[in-house]
C-alpha cells in the first residue's frame, strides 16, 4: 500500500465534517485524488448499519455488544471494499471516524471490556494503521449544543447519552492522543473554522 491514510476523530460537533470537506477540497486543488469516507457507513451495507445505529426509536433495542459488532461489521466492509482498495491505488483517504472511535464510545463510554475491542480490532483491521489522527478536541456540552443547532434540535440515539458519557468520551481520546503523539494531531475544536483549517493543512502538507 503507498497512498495516505488520515482520520478525523472527536466527540459529538467537534467540527470534523466541516474540516474533511475543506482538507479534501485543498489536497484536490493540488491534483491529489482523495477517498472521503465515513464510519459508521460509507457502503451500502455500512450506510444501512449506520441508519440503525443512529436511529433515535432504537433506544432500547440495541445491547452494548450488538453495537459493537455493528460498529466493527461496517468498518470490516469498509476496509475490503474502499479503503485498502484506494490506498493500494496511491490515493489519500480521509475516513471521518475509525477505531480510535471505538476505543473511546464502546470501550469507555459503555465500559465493554477493553480486552475484547482490542480483540475485535484485530480480527477487523489487522494491521492497518492511520498515518495521521486529527484528534479536534472540544468540551462535551459545546460539542452537543453545536450538533443540535445543525440537526435543528434532533439529536440520534448515540447523541441522547448523558454529558458523563461524552466527558469520558473526551478524556478516552486525550489519553490516546498521549499514547501515540507521533500518529495523533490535537487541536483546540474551540478556534475559529480558518484556524483550525490552517493548522491542518500545516499539518498535512508536510507529510507528502
Ligand atoms: N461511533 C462511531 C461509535 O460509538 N463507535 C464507533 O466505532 C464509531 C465509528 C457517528 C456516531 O457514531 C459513534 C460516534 C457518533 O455518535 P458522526 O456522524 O461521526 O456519527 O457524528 P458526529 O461526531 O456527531 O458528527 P457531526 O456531523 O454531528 O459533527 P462533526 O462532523 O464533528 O461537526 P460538523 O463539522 O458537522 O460541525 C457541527 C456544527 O458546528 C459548526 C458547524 O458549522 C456545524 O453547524 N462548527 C463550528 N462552529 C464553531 N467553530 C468551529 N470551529 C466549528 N466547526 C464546525
Amino acid at each position: 500500500m503507498n497512498g495516505y491514510f488520515i482520520t478525523f476523530e472527536g466527540s459529538e460537533g467537534c467540527g470534523k465534517t466541516t474540516q474533511i470537506e475543506a482538507l479534501a477540497k485543498a489536497l484536490e486543488a493540488q491534483g491529489k485524488t482523495v477517498l472521503i469516507t465515513r464510519e459508521p457507513g460509507g457502503t451500502l451495507i455500512g450506510e444501512k448499519i449506520r441508519n440503525l445505529l443512529q436511529d433515535p426509536s432504537h433506544k432500547n433495542d440495541i445491547s452494548d455488544m450488538t453495537e459493537l459488532l455493528l460498529f466493527s461489521a461496517s468498518r470490516a466492509e469498509l476496509i475490503t471494499s474502499r479503503i485498502q482498495p484506494a490506498l493500494a491505488r496511491g490515493e489519500i483517504v480521509i475516513c471521518d471516524r475509525f477505531y480510535d472511535s471505538t476505543f473511546v464510545y464502546q470501550g469507555l463510554g459503555r465500559a465493554i471490556d477493553m480486552n475484547i475491542v482490542e480483540q475485535l480490532n484485530q480480527i477487523t483491521v489487522g494491521t492497518l494503521k492511520p498515518d495521521l489522527t486529527i484528534l479536534l478536541d472540544l468540551d462535551a456540552k459545546i460539542g452537543i449544543e453545536r450538533a443540535k443547532s445543525r440537526q435543528s434540535g434532533e439529536l440520534d440515539r448515540i447523541e441522547n447519552e448523558s454529558l458523563a458519557f461524552f466527558e469520558a468520551v473526551r478524556n478516552g481520546y486525550l489519553e490516546l492522543a498521549k499514547k501515540e503523539p507521533e500518529r495523533f494531531k490535537t487541536i483546540d475544536g474551540l478556534l475559529s473554522v480558518d484556524a483550525i483549517k490552517k493548522i491542518i493543512w500545516d499539518t498535512v502538507v508536510n507529510q507528502f
